[in-house]
């Protein structure tokens, strides 16, 4: 999973990212910067205890720190632009506003207001787009009326870049108009940016911890807005866990930053994850939530796929209560689950196969 962190420059982007990622990340730095970030699941935790396993492999979050952004000059717009191409593969854009005060950190616009902000970013990813779709439709224009072998592809495409412009044009994203597989098929390898889910992270300050921040008109519905304080969680990053259990509950927090960002993330591009077993490691793979016990097995192996038998399924929480395997089987919990069954998040499955 490749997550972009797009915001204006000293949003707190990089200290976001070291935060959650326990790394020192570069400041000020004018390339893009990636990290992997290992998906924080205490369950895996717990099954280490358990299965005494030679490894634990958690999922990772590709992440990357975008250079600040702005838009308050032709210098920092084709910046932005350049920018905007390179994350056009990725699965997920994370946009950081700040909203936290600080007269030593230098403020965009002389404002600090964060649904203006998020206002603005998703404007310029707006008209990104419609750049892109006007260069497609200047191309597609003259192509139309030649007698290639694509020509009736070329007019399928034509028309759907006229709606996308429509779409554009009237300020909605390019994921409001598309509405059939095909035209996903056709509009994906583009990258449009207001294609790409979407959350938010607010950084708030010091002492803005209980503050909620309602960014539906900017955000949109059903966006997702986790607020968290940058600084106070690259604080945390640097403390044993013991200390870090404490200072959290000192000031009323309840997950760290890296829980609460990840979660989002999965929540937002509809990610679960089942769970595998056994002496050389303890796993957990993420997949699409609606994903069949046969597609899960292509995730660990294809010939698991190929020569799928039947998926031995427990979940989590009735091993965590009842202890052990044994126990789980004497309750009838243990199910035998064919090819269309569908996974649940916290499966713990051992596929049967013969290839
Ligand atoms: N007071 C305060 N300062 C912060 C907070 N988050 C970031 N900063 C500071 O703001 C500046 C910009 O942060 P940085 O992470 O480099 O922003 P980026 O440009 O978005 O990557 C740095 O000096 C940080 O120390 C915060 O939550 N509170
Ligand atoms: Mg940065």
């Amino acid at each position: 999973m490749k997550v972009a962190l797009i915001g204006l420059y000293q949003s707190g982007k990089s200290t976001i990212l070291s935060a959650i990622s326990g790394k020192e990340a570069p400041a000020g730095s004018t390339e893009i910067h990636e990290q992997i970030v290992p998906v924080p699941d205490e369950r895996l935790d717990w099954l280490a205890g358990l299965y005494q396993p030679e490894k634990i492999v958690r999922a990772t979050v590709d992440s990357l720190d975008l250079p600040g952004l702005s838009f308050v000059d032709e210098h920092g717009r084709a910046a932005a632009r350049r920018l905007f191409g390179s994350i056009r593969t990725a699965d997920l854009f994370v946009v950081v506003v700040r909203a936290f005060e600080s007269d030593s950190v230098a403020k965009y616009r002389d404002r600090i207001d964060p649904a203006k902000d998020l206002e603005e970013l998703r404007t310029e990813f707006l008209l990104a787009d419609l750049e892109l779709v006007m260069t497609r439709i200047e191309k597609l224009e003259k192509q139309v009326h030649k007698p290639t072998k694509t020509q009736m592809q070329d007019k399928v495409e034509f028309d759907l870049q006229l709606k996308l412009q429509r779409a554009l044009e009237a300020e909605q994203p390019i994921s409001s108009a598309i509405h059939s597989n095909l035209e996903m098929e056709i509009i994906k390898p583009l990258g449009f940016l207001t294609l790409k889910p979407m959350m938010v992270v607010v950084n708030v300050g010091e002492n803005q911890l209980d503050k909620t921040f309602d960014l539906p008109k900017a955000a949109g519905a059903g966006m997702e807005v986790i607020s968290l304080c940058a600084s106070i969680e690259s604080e945390l990053a640097k403390l044993d866990a013991d200390s870090r259990k404490e200072f959290m509950a000192d000031m009323g927090l309840k997950e760290s930053a890296a829980v609460k960002f990840v979660q989002s993330c999965y929540k937002t591009l509809g990610l679960i994850s089942f769970l595998t077993v056994g002496k050389d490691e303890v796993r957990a793979w993420p997949i699409p939530a609606g994903t069949s016990a046969l597609d899960a097995a292509g995730k660990v192996h294809s010939d698991i796929k190929r020569g799928f038998i039947r998926a031995e399924t427990m979940a989590y929480n009735d091993l965590k209560q009842l202890g052990e395997e044994k126990a789980v089987k004497a309750a009838g919990k243990m199910r035998l689950e064919g090819k269309t069954y569908i996974v649940h998040d916290g499966d713990i499955i051992n596929f049967r196969f013969n290839v």
